[in-house]
């Protein structure tokens, strides 16, 4: 049986229209999902949106809209970004549907039987933007002498009567949990997380008395629960809580929660301790992703900044996006994006290099071969490219995409494309058609084997593109898979089945950058 693996994305707020960094966390989780499925896992992908809590509320109530409006619209627009992206992923759970309000109910009896609810008096710190609590010690001052979040959003005192999570409790098993190594990553978030609960951590208050856009809390209906913990519940929802079954056993506890680092102590505090008393097993890793920058600014309505993801579909394609994305940020680190860059990496990285060795390869085996294909001898030079392609494509891509390190196992197929294309220039096969056919053929037919490596490896980045150049050398659509690098036997079987290399279509146009606006 494959290796179940189940990943989430955060859910998010859909108060507005998606931006550019939810494009990015979810294409992020999406390379994952499609690199463990082709790593013969069983994978189990969710992502959605987070739709109760005040700030809906209140921004429903400023567009004169209900909250459930709000949240159908937007959610709408989320769900169509990801298809746009072609994320595969296999729930887009909404925190209205019916299944997560009885899973919520259900972690809250959970928690309230194991006496770790109490009703009393909250008087703090809350800020919408954040929907978080934050302690007096926590604030910082405005330019205006107000007090800001950690975050820098406004914040506002709240007295009500509400529902206690006794999180102090947790302390000592949530340092432990910290301290285990890969339970937290990267490692430099755990520092925070660490001072954080060794500061001394206070009860939480989980209810709200004052709205009611939420799941109400069992037998007190005027208390609506605290966003974050039904927020959080969506994980386990998704997989078939409180009812078990088939799903539950699968695939909890999660492998990972992908979220970006603005909301790690949500997922590495208060869930771990919602679930340890809850008696429900943890989930195996945390990665908190860095922040996606505009030109090294932080986009934000009021810098008029704000980037429509769809645009940059419209003017780049989507591959081309998530190559950018996944192959410039160092994932874990805060990140710049910018047309320009788009463009002037995937023009030189895919246009140029990869997409310009699969066009020309497959053109001189159309024209000079009749696109027929042989068994073949290879000398010295070409075993040397095939294996510097193939350490790239089946040892160190997989083994850095495994531990998440994007970019790197990016840059180091990069590098075997870059070793490709120095081979056709020292080789030349255009000018061997005369003197030596029979070398020319090995030639080409080197660059083939190395291109379809190259292809199956970089199908969780471009899995569109990818597809069509492996369309065109002839992979059928089961053999894809990281296993199939492997098989040796794959070329004969393309030949003894007489495949035939067609005039071959770029699939790696150029890009242009847009003309500027006036
Ligand atoms: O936080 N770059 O929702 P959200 C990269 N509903 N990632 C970014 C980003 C940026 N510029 N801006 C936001 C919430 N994100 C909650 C989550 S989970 C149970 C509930 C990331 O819509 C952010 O870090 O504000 C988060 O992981 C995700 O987008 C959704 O953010």
């Amino acid at each position: 049986m494959a290796d179940p693996y189940y990943i989430t994305t955060a859910i998010h707020y859909p108060n507005g229209k998606p931006h550019i960094g939810h494009a990015y966390e979810t294409i992020a989780a999406d390379v994952i999902a499609r690199f463990q499925r082709l790593m013969g896992r069983d994978v189990r992908f969710q992502t959605g949106t987070d739709e109760h809590g005040l700030k809906m509320a209140q921004k429903a109530r400023d567009l004169g809209k209900t909250p459930r409006e709000l949240a159908d619209e937007m959610s709408g627009a989320f769900r169509d970004l990801f298809d746009r992206l072609d994320i595969t992923y296999d729930r887009f759970i909404r925190t209205t549907d019916e299944d997560h309000h009885e899973a919520s109910r259900a972690i809250w009896e959970a928690m309230e039987a194991k006496g770790d609810l109490y009703l009393d008096r909250y008087e703090g710190w809350y800020s919408v933007r954040d929907e978080a609590y934050y302690d007096e010690k926590e604030l910082k001052e405005g330019p205006n002498g107000e007090k800001l979040s950690p975050q820098d959003t406004p914040v506002e005192w709240t007295e009500e009567e509400t529902w206690f999570f006794r999180l102090s409790k947790y302390a000592e098993p949530l340092l432990e949990l910290l301290n285990t190594p890969g339970f937290l990553e990267p490692a430099s978030r755990r520092n925070e997380m660490i001072a954080f609960v060794e500061g001394g951590l206070k009860d939480l208050s989980v209810s709200r008395t004052s709205f009611d856009w939420g799941v109400k809390v069992p037998d007190a209906d005027n208390h609506v629960m605290y966003v974050w913990v039904d927020a959080l519940t969506n994980y386990i929802t998704g997989v078939g809580y409180p009812d078990g079954g088939e799903m539950w056993e699968k695939y909890w506890p999660a492998s990972l929660h992908l979220i970006g680092k603005d909301i790690v102590r949500f997922h590495t505090i208060y869930w771990p301790a919602f679930l340890m008393s809850a008696d429900i097993p943890l989930p195996k890793q945390v990665f908190g992703h860095g922040f996606l920058l505009n030109r090294g600014v932080k986009e934000s309505k009021s810098a008029g900044n704000v980037t429509d993801p769809n645009e940059l579909i419209d003017l780049f394609g989507v591959d081309s996006l998530r190559y950018f994305l996944m192959a410039e940020v160092v994932f874990g680190k805060d990140g710049s994006y910018s047309a320009e860059a788009l463009v002037n990496k995937v023009n030189a990285e895919l246009a140029n290099s990869f997409g310009n060795l699969a066009q020309r390869t497959l053109s001189m085996i159309h024209k000079n071969m009749g696109g027929k294909l042989d068994t073949f001898e290879t000398n010295g030079d070409d075993k040397t490219l095939l294996a510097t392609v193939q350490e790239a494509c089946r040892e160190t891509l997989p083994r850095e995409f495994e531990a998440l390190n994007f970019s790197v196992g990016i840059e180091a197929w990069l590098k075997a494309v870059f070793a490709c294309n120095a081979y056709v220039d020292e080789q030349a096969p255009w000018g061997l058609k005369k003197t030596d056919p029979e070398r020319m053929t090995a030639v080409l037919q080197t660059l083939f084997l190395a291109i379809r490596d190259l292809a199956i490896a970089i199908q969780p980045v471009v899995p569109t593109k990818a597809a069509a150049v492996l369309d065109q050398l002839g992979v059928t659509r089961e053999r894809r898979s990281y296993a199939d690098l492997s098989d040796e036997g794959w070329f004969g079987a393309l030949v003894a089945a007489g495949h035939v290399v067609e005039k071959p279509t770029p699939a790696f146009p150029r890009l242009e950058m847009p003309e500027a606006e006036d």
